[in-house]
């Protein structure tokens, strides 16, 4: 197990798309293990292979209260979608930031898991949101995103000052 380090807003590392795993081998079980071990000890309840710089379809979600039901989502696809949420998000790439964010209130969702297996997944409330977010993060798209221009480049200074003060 090992925690692999997570890119932070505005890397533009994080506008790449990802691309489709074509075989759930060692190595993407690998992936998903140091994945899981990096989201619980940030901790978030999700995380995408992306934010670890690591451009291929594969998330990793947890959000039990008990932090024991870990969901591996590999190539995810929502293949139907319901209403509307309004939730407030953060992200592990934008530490700091909280902002409301509208996405769909249910999905459906295919996806692959650690075996390679096909499973379908209905999801509301704040799984749906995860998963969404999620999602973005492997089109490569960031919720801030979804913020207005004003607030966007408001957080985008705050994070460049925050990591110009970390790396000095
Ligand atoms: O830990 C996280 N919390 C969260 C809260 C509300 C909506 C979405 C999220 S996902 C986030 C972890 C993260 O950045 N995943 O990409
Ligand atoms: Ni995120």
């Amino acid at each position: 197990m090992s925690r692999l380090s997570i890119l932070k807003y505005p890397d533009p590392r994080l506008h790449t798309k990802a691309s489709p795993v074509l075989s759930v081998d060692d190595s993407i079980r690998q992936l998903v293990t140091d994945m899981a071990d990096t989201m619980y000890a940030a901790p978030g309840i999700g995380l995408a292979a992306t934010q670890v710089d690591v451009h291929k379809r594969v998330i990793v979600i947890d959000v039990s209260e008990d932090r024991n039901r870990l969901l591996t989502l590999i190539n995810p696809e929502i293949i139907a979608r319901e209403g509307t949420q309004i939730c407030e998000e953060g992200c592990l790439s934008v530490p700091g930031i909280y902002e409301d964010v509208e996405r769909s209130e249910r999905v459906m969702v295919r996806a692959l898991d650690r075996t390679g297996q096909t499973f379908e997944l209905e999801a509301e409330e704040l799984l749906a949101v995860c998963i969404q977010h999620e999602m973005d993060h492997l089109e490569g798209k960031v919720f801030v995103e979804y913020l207005s221009r004003l607030k966007q480049s408001r957080i985008k200074s705050k994070m460049q000052k925050l990591q110009m003060r970390q790396s000095a």
